[in-house]
């Protein structure tokens, strides 16, 4: 790949994805330039043909660096941090720290799932989440404040000795109970509204967006 070529992110048109996010914050955060390319879900434009045949998953986010199409935003990540490594890091340049970022990072995408459908990312940019969380969802709440909590003892304010993606990652996540009025700690709504005033996250959540089409 001509490293030189041109980088597009594709993402869904309401800005709502939290896989699009993280991308988009990445390459903001490594300073390249890249065109931003919005999709209609809400018509299925992902299930295009032309789409499908590049984004294999026919999910976004998707990046194409010239003609080199990939598809899963941790992938997506990685990729960029070993593309473009004389540009900022997204990823701590320490082993155990890369490792233990990417811990967090594969738990947010993996885990929370009650958390997720009780607070999805429509409740963080559009209408506020109308009943309180069940049961199951505060039992979600509290093994994000156990991980959360135990990965910042001390008054950490960043997972590692350097920003990274996770961060931002994590932000989201508490951001979903913080927008939504949900109790969260102290400690770790400071760490998340730190976090939600970095210019690269300020760029993708604060946008004006177009009214939400149900898909
Ligand atoms: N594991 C994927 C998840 C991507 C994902 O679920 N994307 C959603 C939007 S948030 C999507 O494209 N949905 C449309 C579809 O599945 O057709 C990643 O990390 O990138």
């Amino acid at each position: 790949m001509t490293r030189n070529a041109p980088l597009s992110l594709y993402g869904d048109r309401f800005w709502i994805s939290p896989y699009v996010f993280s991308c988009y914050v990445a390459l903001c955060e490594k300073g390249l330039e890249f065109q931003m390319v919005e999709l209609a879900l809400d018509r299925r434009e992902q299930r295009r043909p032309e789409y499908l045949d590049r984004a294999v998953t026919g999910k976004v986010p998707a990046l194409a660096h010239g003609h080199f199409w990939l598809t899963e935003s941790s992938a997506i990540i990685e990729y960029l941090e070993e593309a473009f490594p004389e540009h900022a890091r997204v990823l701590p340049a320490d082993l155990e720290e890369r490792a233990r970022v990417r811990q967090v990072m594969a738990f947010l995408r993996s885990d929370l799932v009650v958390l997720r459908e009780e607070r999805p990312t429509t409740t963080m940019f559009y209408a506020r989440a109308g009943s309180p969380l069940s049961a199951a969802g505060r039992a979600a709440v509290e093994k994000l404040f156990h991980v959360a909590g135990a990965l910042l003892a001390g008054g950490k304010s960043l997972l590692a000795s350097s920003w990274s993606i996770a961060d931002a990652d994590l932000a989201f996540m508490l951001h979903r109970l913080i927008l939504n009025g949900d109790e969260v700690p102290a400690p770790l709504r400071a760490y998340a509204e730190a976090q939600w005033r970095r210019p690269s996250i300020r760029s993708y959540v604060e946008r004006t967006r177009p009214p939400y089409v149900p898909y």
